[in-house]
Parts: C-alpha cells; structure tokens; sequence
C-alpha cells in the first residue's frame, strides 16, 4: 500500500490481499479463501477497479485516488466521489434491483466500494456495440432502470421535504458536476489545453463550431440547466460504457457523477451514446459486412427506448397519482383533461432536453477532453474523421432544431437524412 497525497493509501495488489482479508462483508463473499487472485482492470477515465477471485467466488473492489486517472496528477479530483457512487449504486439499487450490482461494502476514508463481480459474458455495451452484437432486451432494460430511478426520485413521487434534503446532500458532488460543465458544455466551445479532434481532418469543424453563435446560445442554455434544473437523483455519466451486458441482462455501473439533476440529461447521455455508435458503423464496416442491418438495429433501440420510457413513466405516475408527489397535487389536477395536459406538457419539455444534452454528449467525444472507442478504434484517421464529422453536423441540427421534434421517429428520419 502506497500513500499518495490528500492521506490516502492507495491500494496495490498485496495490500488488497490484506485488506479483504480483514473486512468481513468482503471476505465471505470469497468463501474466505487463502487463495485470492487480484487483478486491475479498470478501463475507465478516473479509478482503479480490481477482480478479486477465488476458488469458491469473486468479487469487485473500485478505488478513488484524488485525481483523474486518464489525466494524472496534474488534474486533481475529489476522492469522495466514492461516496457518491456507493450511495446512488445502493439508492437506483433499491428502485430497480435487476440493473445495478449488489454494493457489499463502502469504505469511506479509503474511498473503496465493494460490488458484486458481473463475470463474462457480461461485456460494456460499448464494446458490444463495435463488435455489433445486438442485445433484443437493452432498450426494454434502459427504459425499466431511467423510468424507475428518474420517477422515484423527482417531486412526481416525493415530497418537496424529502427532495430538498436529498438535493443538499448531493451538492456535495460539486466537484465532479464541476468537471462535467467544464468537459461537456465550456471546453469544446473553444479553445482548450485538453481538446482534441481528429486533425488536420476536423480542424475546420472544430473552428466552426467556435465561432457558431447560435449552438452557443443553446449550450448555454443546456448547461443552466445542468447547473440548476434539480428534477431528479441521476447518474450523471449513463454513456455506453456504464452498461455491462449479455443477450439477458442489462447492469448499470459507475455512478459517481450522480446528482440532482435534469433528466434529460441521462436519458441525452444514453441515446447519443447510441447514435455515437450508429455513425461509428461505417468506419468498422469491411467488404461482406457493410453493417448496415446493425445499423437499423442501433436506431430501432433508440426508438424503442424513448418510447418504452415514456409509456413506463406515464404508467408510474398514472399508478401514483394519489402519492406523496408534491408536484402535481391530486386536489387541483384530478381533471383527466388537466391531467393529460400536464403529462404531455412534461414529456415534451423532456424530450426536448434529452435531445439537446443528447447532442452535447455527442459534440465533446469529437472534440473535447474524453474520446470514446466507437471512434479511436477507426485506425484510418481519414475514415474516421468522415464519421466523426457526421456526428458534429447531426448534433449540431438536434440542438439548434430539437423544439421542433415531435416523436423519436422525426429524429430518426432526421439521423438517417445526414448518414445519406
Ligand atoms: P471509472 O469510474 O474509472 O470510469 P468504471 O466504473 O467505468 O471506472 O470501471 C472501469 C472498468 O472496470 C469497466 O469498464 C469494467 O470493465 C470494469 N468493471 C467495473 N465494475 C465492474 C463490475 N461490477 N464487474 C465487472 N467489471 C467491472
Ligand atoms: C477528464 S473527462 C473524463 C470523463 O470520463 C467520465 O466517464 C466522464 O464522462 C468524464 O467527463
Ligand atoms: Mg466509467
């Protein structure tokens, strides 16, 4: 065990060993075997993430150091976004059980959770999605994990008593919320030490899109929200690598930008990690697989996904209406013309933000900070670069036009019209 600043010890593979060993709530998981193996297989852009087996079990250990992993030391960040993390893991556990593992134990001052193995075949869903595997249950088990979280959390259940107290609590994430409006909504607008882009292929697009007034009026807009809008507890990073998946399971990971938030803004994050993929196709396309029926599978999940979380959160709001919500009381909105007026009102103003936070998402992989594998793993940078350009030019469209959308079908006509 080293000790690096900020007095944490940062866990190697020897003092793991000792650790689990010492820690009851991990130790039986592991059948308190003699025999542990350990093994770093943290892949993301801030932790270090451990399997830890045995003869009789496995389990996984994910540790916060006080800088982001991917940057180094240079980029300190708080370690108590551990904290958050167990606590949103435990909180979307408890309202949708089958999507997030099991937390068997959070350490504070180590800023170290322990969490139920998810063993092969279980996958990131972005990996599957650039070795085109189509999962038939993604979109029903996105929809199941965003309604349930997002409605459980946000004053169409809760009392505004609960709601306040809760939103004090996770503004102690401040931090992390910090770095996303930095990395998502101000850097790619202009000029950054840490952006980078596909060049010289990009480097006109990305001066574009510093100098178009309009897209900086919208993103200005998306990011007051960001920063104000507290509508509901959300996971804050729901991209395609916070998904590990197999043909029956869908399971929600690494929560620790979690937050009161707008919702838009994980449902944004899940749908343009898709059409992140979609555009990626073409460059992993080779002669016999153009992958264009993957492709109409892509834009099916998106489709089924919206309109499979608007039906499921109607449908708990319907069967909730005489709840604790405080937002809509049963006293003044028990008219059913108010009340659908109410609820299509409410779901077209989060459909317009998924769309616009969609489309965020989508810009600050092409040109910001954090890159994601659907496009670094292109190798030809010209091919990527012209998939990469079809990204910016519909996300571009979707932020500027998104009030104009009515269904998730006019967005996929609109997606499908760049792509040709
Ligand atoms: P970071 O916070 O650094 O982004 P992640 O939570 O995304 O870290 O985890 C990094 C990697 O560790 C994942 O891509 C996945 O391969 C692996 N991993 C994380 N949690 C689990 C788990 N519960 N079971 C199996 N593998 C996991
Ligand atoms: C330095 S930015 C790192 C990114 O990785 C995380 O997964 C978040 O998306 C964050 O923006
Ligand atoms: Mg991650």
């Amino acid at each position: 065990m080293t000790t690096a600043n900020n007095g944490s010890r940062a866990l190697d593979e020897k003092s793991l060993v000792e650790y689990i060993k010492s820690t009851p709530s991990l130790y039986s998981v592991v059948g308190e075997s003699d025999n542990l193996e350990i093994k770093e297989v943290g892949d993301g852009n801030l932790n270090f993430v451990y399997i830890v087996t045995s003869p009789s079990g496995a389990l996984v250990v994910k540790q916060a150091l006080p800088y982001v992993r991917s940057i180094g030391e240079s980029w300190p960040m708080s370690k108590d976004r551990s904290y958050f993390e167990a606590r949103t893991l435990k909180e979307h556990g408890r309202l949708c059980p089958p999507h997030v593992p099991e937390v068997y134990h959070f350490d504070h001052s180590m800023s170290l959770i322990g969490m139920r193995y998810l063993a092969p075949p279980h996958i990131i869903l972005r990996k599957g999605l650039i070795g085109r595997v189509k999962y038939p249950l993604l979109a029903e088990h996105m929809a199941e994990y965003m309604s349930r979280t997002l409605f459980y959390t946000s004053l169409l259940y809760i009392t505004t008593t609960d709601h306040k107290r809760a939103v004090a609590e996770f503004c102690g994430n401040v931090e992390l919320c910090r770095l996303t409006e930095q990395v998502v909504f101000s850097d790619p607008y202009k000029v950054s030490q840490y952006n980078r882009w596909t060049s010289p292929y990009l480097d006109h697009d990305a001066k574009l899109l510093r100098e178009d007034n309009v897209l900086k009026l919208e993103v200005a807009q998306l990011k007051s929200m960001f920063c104000e809008k507290a509508q509901a507890l959300i996971h804050g990073d729901l991209h395609t690598s916070s998904q590990m998946v197999t043909q029956d399971s869908t399971q929600v990971i690494d929560s620790e930008f979690s937050f009161y938030g707008p919702m838009g803004y994980d449902i944004g994050a899940f749908l343009g990690n898709l059409v992140l993929a979609f555009f990626a196709q073409d460059g992993h396309a080779v002669e016999g697989d153009d992958r264009e029926d993957y492709k109409k599978w892509i834009l099916r999940t998106i489709e089924e996904t919206w309109n499979l979380f608007h039906k499921k959160l109607i449908a708990l709001w319907n069967a909730n209406q005489d709840g604790p919500g405080d937002a809509y009381l049963p006293q003044i909105y028990n008219n059913p013309d108010v009340w659908n007026l109410v609820q299509t009102n409410y779901m077209r103003d989060l459909f317009h933000d998924s769309l616009g936070f969609g489309s965020a998402k989508m810009i600050r992989r092409i040109v910001g900070v954090a890159h994601v594998e659907d496009f670094e793993s292109i190798m030809d940078a010209s091919k990527r670069a012209d998939c990469e350009r079809k990204v910016l030019n519909c996300a571009k469209m979707l932020m500027k036009e998104r009030r104009k959308f009515v269904s998730i079908d006019e967005v996929i006509s609109a997606i499908l019209h760049i792509d040709h």
